[in-house]
């Protein structure tokens, strides 16, 4: 029974302890009016209809029924694969015609700009997964082009885990959580990854990759991408070449150290989406060149491996990059969900000129896209998602299906048809044309000979890597299988490394405390030596530059405001982001006693979050720092993540208490001279001498 106070009037609404008018604005001040689905104005966005003021909720209430069922229905299924991901827009604007290669319209004029959207993401974790497991990440590429879209769906490593679509459910499933009990989310450290690779000689030059570097990258920013497949030129006269694509970031490549990715995936599990969305917000736009390996058959039969095999690279100094042109990313999405979440790439969307090989991986690949698109965007429209719509005219006769936005005109919906001339039909002259190679043979399930040599590229990559990288890799593979409970397959793994390069497989059995267990594997083909290809390093690449870097000053009570801003605009003219740390997010005052504020507080504002540290202390406000966990780990971590630390002399005793040892990274600051000093040893990112003094191996 409502009591008597609950009863309203009749005809007037009763007042509620949530009316609109009391807490929130109204469509009467200054926006427009909230609208159901249907756009019927809607007066209350805070209460459902009930029977009495405290009593049930009637069905009746289609305002409240509309809303929950939307809100029900408002996920679609993640995608099986890189479900994590981050995208932006931007253009691509060619250097010169390329004309001599291939007829791709967009890559034949240096005036045109073509609209491009870009998702980066990582491969293993679900949705709402951390941004810096050690993964492999994917660097997808939809060209808005005049002659319909162009998906250049690669990662940021060259070569795959598996040569044939067959195996990818498999691979996958292995890296995924473990199906009975739903973990770990993204990551391969665990048992059913490994007992897949230790089984799969094929992987072996994918998990050098994997364990390198290039699965923590830094940013999205600093990551190369590479097509992966060979993929075809075809000229205007249908003459074709073989194409492998790569793309390069103008800021160099660059990654964290392990140690500091686990941090970062606590500090901050969106560090790569922040890092891509703050740098386009503030107009940093980030940029890539698109390079091209083009090779012709004959010397592709001069290689010593399958150009068909996606686990193999053609080293740069073999066939050179020819650079095409740049992609630009400047604008950042409107909407995550109707954009990132929802553009569908698939390698099939190709444009005349572009062509694919006969690799089984890539074949497979221009199956599963569209399927997986079917599925996860409901249905054979999804073409018509704006994020998916091509910009230049689109006409067909495929209709209807579910989710059909438009509406055609006319009775004929075929094609040859003599009722509507003016309908569309083939090009024969402009059309996009599959290049007449010549294909004849058994109908077999085989796998190719040419596809065996499953380790000399893995050695030649590791030999490849400067020791720093080479640690990292021991260290990783036995970080990874120190999880691997099952003994058996940490043999396994042990016996592959052995055909890899004998140094790695000894640091890792050492670290594993398994020397001489390694299990006896009989390779396919017998490795052999290849020259190292310098160009697959980061570290012999770091281009030595503090632009697109992120500076932490860390300031207490009674800094020096007059080093302040020399030392701001220093980082500022390298094109740095400077943040400020102080103890609290109220800010510090400085020696001139006015107020800094801070953009974060110590605890919300770890060192891992940054690429170089500045400790900007007086002498009476670095005395609490001292017993501050938050802030002696501050220092610590910035010293063990080989970063360049700067610091004014009253911060000597933070220094201390972190234990930091003096290096050619530790940087004193007091005046003009050491300042350029700081700067200079801060624009070679990290300090590799540093890392054998703190971690036996990376
Ligand atoms: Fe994918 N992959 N993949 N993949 N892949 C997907 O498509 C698949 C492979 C790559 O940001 C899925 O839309 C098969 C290689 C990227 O939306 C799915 C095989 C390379 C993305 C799929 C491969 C990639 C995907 C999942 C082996 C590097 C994210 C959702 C034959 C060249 C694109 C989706 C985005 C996504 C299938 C192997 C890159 C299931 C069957 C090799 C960057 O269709």
């Amino acid at each position: 029974m409502a009591s008597k106070k609950q009863k309203a009037p009749a005809g007037k609404v009763a007042k509620s302890v949530n009316t609109p008018a009391e807490t929130h604005q109204t469509a009467s001040e200054s926006s427009l009016a909230l609208t159901t689905n249907q756009g019927l104005p809607i007066s209350d966005n805070q209460n459902s209809i009930t029977a009495g003021v405290r009593g049930p909720v009637l069905l009746e209430d289609f305002i409240l029924r509309e809303k929950i069922t939307h809100f029900d229905h408002e996920r679609i299924p993640e995608r099986v694969v890189h479900a994590r991901g981050s995208g932006a827009h931007g253009f691509f604007q060619p250097y010169e015609s390329a004309a001599d290669i291939t007829m791709a319209g967009f890559l034949q004029d240096p005036r045109k700009k073509t609209e491009v959207f870009v998702r980066f993401s990582t491969v293993a974790g679900g949705a709402g997964s951390i941004d810096l497991p050690r993964d492999v990440r994917g660097f997808a590429v939809k060209f808005y082009t005049d002659e319909g879209n162009f998906d250049l769906v690669g990662n940021n490593i060259p070569v795959f885990f598996i040569q044939d679509a067959m195996k990818f459910p498999d691979v996958v499933h292995a890296v995924k959580m473990e199906p009975d009990r739903g973990f770990p989310q993204a990551a391969s450290a665990h048992a059913t990854f490994w007992d897949f690779i230790s089984l799969t000689p094929e992987s072996m030059h994918m998990i050098m990759w994997a364990m390198s570097d290039r699965a923590i990258p830094r940013s999205y920013r600093m990551m190369e991408g590479f097509g992966v497949h060979t993929f075809r030129f075809i000229h205007a006269t249908g003459e074709s070449k073989f194409v492998k694509f790569h793309w390069r970031p103008l800021l160099g490549t660059a990654a964290v150290v392990w140690d500091e990715a686990m941090k970062i995936s606590g500090a901050d599990p969106d560090f790569h989406r922040r890092d891509l969305w703050e740098a386009i917000d503030k107009g940093d736009f980030p940029e890539w060149e698109l390079g091209v390996q083009v090779f012709d058959e004959a010397t592709a039969a001069t290689l010593d491996f399958d150009v068909l095999d996606p686990t193999k690279l053609i080293p740069e100094e073999v066939i050179p990059l020819r650079m095409l042109g740049k992609m630009i990313l400047n604008r950042n999405p409107d909407n995550h969900f109707a954009e990132t979440e929802q553009v569908a790439f698939c390698p099939s969307h190709i444009v005349p000129g572009i062509g694919f090989s006969d690799d089984p991986l890539l074949q497979g690949r221009l199956f599963s896209y569209l399927d997986t698109q079917l599925i996860r965007l409901g249905g054979p429209n999804f073409h018509q998602i704006p994020v998916n719509a091509p910009r230049c005219p689109m006409r067909n006769f495929q209709r209807d299906g579910l989710h059909q936005m438009s509406v055609p005109k006319g009775r004929v919906a075929y094609e040859p048809n003599s009722l509507a001339p003016s309908a569309p039909r083939e090009c024969p002259m402009h059309g996009f044309r599959t290049p007449p190679v010549e294909t004849t043979g058994e109908r077999l399930r085989k796998r190719s000979e040419t596809f065996a040599d499953h380790y000399s590229q893995a050695r030649q990559f590791f030999r490849s890597m400067t020791p720093p990288e080479q640690n990292h890799i021991a260290s990783a593979l036995a970080f990874e299988l120190a999880k691997v409970e099952f003994k058996g397959i940490r043999r396994k793994m042990l016996g592959h490394l052995l055909h890899i390069e004998q140094s790695l497989h000894d640091t890792v059995a050492d670290a594993l405390g398994m020397a001489g267990e390694a299990e006896a594997i009989t390779p396919a083909v017998e490795p052999r030596d290849l020259p190292p290809s310098p160009a697959l390093s980061i570290i012999a690449k770091n281009p030595g530059i503090l632009k697109g870097r992120k500076v932490g000053i860390l300031v207490t009570d009674g800094f020096d405001a007059g080093l302040l801003p020399k030392l701001q605009a220093a980082l500022i003219k390298e094109k740095a982001t400077v943040a400020i740390i102080a103890p609290k997010i109220g800010g510090a005052s400085g020696d001139d006693g006015a107020l800094l504020e801070a953009d974060f507080a110590l605890s919300g504002g770890p060192s891992v979050l940054f690429d170089s540290v500045f400790i900007l202390a007086s002498a009476e406000g670095m005395k609490p720092l001292l017993g501050e966990a938050a802030a002696v780990n501050w220092v610590r971590d910035a010293f063990a993540h080989l970063k360049v630390i700067g610091h004014v002399p009253a911060a000597q005793p933070l220094l201390l208490e972190a234990s930091v040892v003096p290096d050619a990274g530790v940087v004193p600051v007091s005046d003009k001279k050491s300042l350029a000093a700081y700067v200079k040893a801060a624009r070679n990112g990290r300090l590799w001498e540093r890392e054998p003094s703190l971690r036996s191996i990376g």
